[in-house]
């Protein structure tokens, strides 16, 4: 699965928060075990990565119905302890990349 998704970076361990914490729209590409980063679809083609893909070893997505500011938000907890926030633009696009996350 791949797309556009918002993202804030929530946290960089169980009790340190992000330091860059604003939202922001990125590539986002789900293989198995990997979700690789890149800035938009154009940076995907041409292979550049945003980040170094995160490992989805050991991690946990969930759904946050009460976030309150914003709508079909996601937590991806890593397993080194950081924490994402996603954001979809619609319930079926939530849907879609939870059911891939759980299968990742
Ligand atoms: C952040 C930005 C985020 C906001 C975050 C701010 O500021 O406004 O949208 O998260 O709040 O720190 P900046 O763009 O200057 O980095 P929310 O939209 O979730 O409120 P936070 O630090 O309380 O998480």
């Amino acid at each position: 699965l791949e797309g556009v998704l918002a993202r804030k970076h929530d946290m960089e361990a169980p009790d340190k928060k992000a330091m860059k914490r604003s939202w922001n729209n990125l590539y986002c590409v789900l293989k198995p075990g990997l979700l690789s980063i890149y800035k938009d679809a154009k940076s995907y083609s041409h292979s550049v990565m945003h980040q170094e893909p995160l490992s989805l070893g050991n991690a946990s997505w969930e759904i946050l119905p009460n976030y309150k500011k914003k709508k079909h938000v996601c937590k991806l907890r890593l397993g080194d302890g950081n924490e994402y926030l996603f954001q979809c633009k619609d319930d079926e696009e939530l849907q879609r990349w939870s059911q891939a996350m759980e299968k990742a």
